[in-house]
């Protein structure tokens, strides 16, 4: 069996497009056959440190000594606050060329346009090493390198936020973060200070009922969607302005981990998510997703929802999502820290056709991104980093400070100036870079004259108020399975708080959303259940469901197959793969072929299992165990029935599929899990 991932080495070559030939020169930094320090002196010996004698004391001369622990004592740079843990890719974006009806930005309006892009995925509360399953929001933030300058949409992985005012951020974060005494917990919401937060800011409620639903454990970052969250402005050839939200459609559909799963994982692989990220671009099973937008008139209030609002979303049933360009990711960076660890997204990178709202929470996020680089990233220079370069010419007059890799030209940095440009000999009379004509006569990015007025006042508009009405709206939309994770969410984060009176607190939140929802909640907690006042008459948005009778491509799905190290699993593998799904050999011991053994292997990174060997072994028992549990699919042919049989699990039972073939996997791979089997399952393993 040949291996599903090609090893590193055997990557492919990289692509020609224009980020990657502006990264070329930064490649090629470090050549040449010979060790050398950061000097360029040859080094023939880097294991021994100069001594006096070999039992002897090192000497303070060893210039190769100090600067290899002094360059490494330096190798860290401080992480995120926010979104430290994450992964990310390089990839390219065609635009449908529908969207030059709402916005003059080329990148978007012109029709087979490409665009490089930059995309990074993140949880936002763990720290750099935290695992990537568990239960939180996933950043999706993707830099365009557009011919007019970058532009940076950076989204989430759920279309509403939990605060609608920037200056509580630090709030939110404090609260949603470890505890500061003892650090703990890591990466997680199941603590006090964040329910103690979220209970007294109940703008937090609707977006409280994302993170507890299965959007807050993705599957992969193929399967998630994302959202601009705020509302921007877009503006067109003719000046004509439309309000828009941003969505990310993944291709492959919206599916999630379920809990237990997730904790197993964060165990099992804390680099789920960043490993099939990276495994499958190697594989050429490339991420897609389709950039829509939700058009609405440039209006302060849409059918009744406040635009500015960050903790309000737009139904779709409302303002269809119209898809307006496509984004494939297909190359996975060289060096981690380059590129992933220094790319700097800032929510102010914006190109003309697109402009920003007075949504409150949009308005403080302006300043923030760039303030916490020049700490994240040691100075104002980082925008020359090869990652952050971007491909539209620059010709700023900004000058020096740390880190600075131009050798500025000229005299005359400053405008307007009659001795010199900022490139070029100094002559007096020359143009400055604002004098120059603009390639194409256009004229850059104008702000929308929009006019301001009103008293300088800290209020929020009184539609802010409404706290409940789209949780309620959520919760409704969901499938019956989504709604009981969600209950069994907030069951489990609660039961590990330690104050009751934030548990009952929450509880009054709740019943203003649900009244059955919160008797089930409080019945878990053993508490009684309070009377609050659920909106009446809600409207679901079946949009929000992700569990809805669909099929969806397999690429990227796993499969694994339980035998031995004779067993012929070629034919199956070649089917499958041809619909780019990945097969693991799963056999007693190593050998050829063999990807896991039964000790290695653990149900959880497979989405599917075949087992073809009668075995009795304990792991492949926990392993089918778990994955009936976990209602995957599960093909039963040969001595496999009496594997099935031997761990307890009901041959007849829905997904148990006797002598699969590829088609047959397929299909059942294709809704993501085997719904009809949750009905039989422990409501805390479905
Ligand atoms: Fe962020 N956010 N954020 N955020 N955010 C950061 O910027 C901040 C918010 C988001 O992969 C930080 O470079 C404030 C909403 C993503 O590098 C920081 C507020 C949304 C990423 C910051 C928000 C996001 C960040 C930390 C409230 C979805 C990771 C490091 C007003 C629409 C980007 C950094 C990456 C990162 C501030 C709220 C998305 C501190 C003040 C809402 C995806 O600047």
């Amino acid at each position: 069996m040949e291996p599903t991932v090609p090893s590193p080495s055997s990557k492919q070559p990289a692509e020609t497009s224009p980020v990657q030939e502006s990264l070329a020169p930064a490649r090629g930094l470090q050549t040449g056959e010979q060790l050398t320090s950061a000097q360029g002196v040859r080094l023939p010996d880097t294991d021994h440190s100069l001594t006096a004698g070999p039992r002897g004391p090192a000497l303070l001369e060893d210039f190769h000594l100090r600067e290899k622990i002094t360059h490494f004592d330096h190798e860290r740079i401080p992480e995120r606050v926010v979104h430290a843990r994450g992964s990310g890719a390089y990839g390219t974006f065609v635009a449908y060329g529908n969207a030059a009806s709402v916005t003059s930005a080329g990148f978007l309006a012109e029709k087979n346009r490409e665009t490089d892009v930059f995309a990074r995925f993140s949880t936002v509360l763990g720290s750099r090493g935290s695992a990537d399953t568990v239960r939180d929001v996933r950043g999706f933030a993707v830099k365009f390198y557009t011919d007019e300058g970058n532009f940076d949409l950076v989204g989430n992985n759920m279309p509403v936020f939990f605060i609608q005012d920037a200056i509580k951020f630090p709030d939110l974060i404090h609260a949603a973060k470890w505890h500061p005494d003892r650090e703990i917990p890591q990466a997680q919401t199941a603590h006090d200070t964040f329910w103690d937060f979220v209970s007294l800011h109940t703008e937090a409620t609707h977006h409280v009922f994302w993170a507890m639903s299965d959007r807050g454990v993705p599957r992969s970052y193929r399967t998630m969607e994302g959202f601009g969250v705020h509302t921007f402005r877009l503006v067109n050839g003719e000046g004509k302005t439309s309000l828009v939200k941003f969505h990310w459609k993944p291709v492959a559909g919206v599916h999630s981990l379920n809990w237990e799963e997730a904790q197993l994982t964060a165990g099992m692989d804390p680099d789920f998510h960043r490993r099939d990220l990276a495994d499958s671009i190697d594989a050429g099973l490339f991420y897609e997703y389709e950039l829509g937008i939700q058009v609405m008139p440039d209006a302060p209030v849409f059918e009744g929802i406040d635009l500015l609002d960050p903790t309000k979303l737009v139904p779709e049933e409302l303002a269809p999502v119209q898809a307006i360009g496509r984004l494939m990711l297909n190359r996975n960076p060289d060096n981690f820290h380059a590129e992933t660890e220094q790319i700097a997204f800032h929510l102010g990178n914006l190109v003309p056709g697109i402009e920003v709202t007075n949504d409150p929470l949009l308005q403080g996020r302006l300043f923030s991104y760039l303030d916490t680089q020049l700490s994240r990233l040691g100075g104002p220079n980082f925008t020359q980093l090869p990652v952050n370069r971007p491909h539209a010419p620059v010709n700023d007059n900004l000058r020096d400070g740390m880190h600075q890799s131009v050798v500025h030209q000229g005299i005359a940095p400053y405008l307007p100036n009659s001795l010199a440009g900022s490139e070029g000999p100094v002559q007096a009379g020359t143009t400055s870079p604002e004098a120059r004509p603009v390639p194409g006569g256009g004229e850059g990015y104008v702000h929308l004259p929009l006019p301001v007025d009103g008293d300088k006042v800290r209020a929020h508009p009184a539609s802010f108020d409404d706290h409940y009405s789209q949780a309620a709206l959520f919760f409704a939309s969901l499938s019956p399975i989504e709604q009981d994770h969600v209950v069994e969410a907030f069951t489990f984060e609660l039961s590990k708080c330690y104050e009751q009176p934030i548990r009952e607190r929450m509880l009054r939140v709740l019943a203003n959303v649900d009244s059955g929802l919160t008797a089930r909640v409080a019945a878990g907690l053993g508490l009684p259940a309070p009377t609050g006042k659920p909106p009446a008459g809600v409207t679901p948005s079946p949009a929000l469901a992700q569990i809805d009778g669909r099929s969806w491509p397999v690429a990227g799905r796993v499969v694994g197959v339980i035998g031995s190290v004779d067993s012929d699993v070629s034919a199956l593998q070649q089917e499958l793969k041809a619909q780019g799904v990945v097969v693991r050999l799963i056999a007693p011991t190593g050998g050829p072929g063999v990807e896991r053994t039964y000790q290695t292997a653990r149900s959880v990174e497979f989405d599917a299992v075949v087992v073809t060997v009668a075995t009795t072994d304990q792991q492949v028992a926990v392993l089918l165990q778990e994955a009936y549990r976990h209602a995957k699919p599960i093909g039963v042919s040969g001595g496999g029935a009496r594997t099935v049989t031997e761990a307890g699990i009901d041959p007849t039972a829905p997904g148990l599929l006797p002598d699969p073939d590829a088609d047959e996997l397929v299909t059942a791979l294709s809704t993501h899990r085997v719904w009809s089997r949750i009905p039989l399952l422990k409501p805390s393993t479905s």
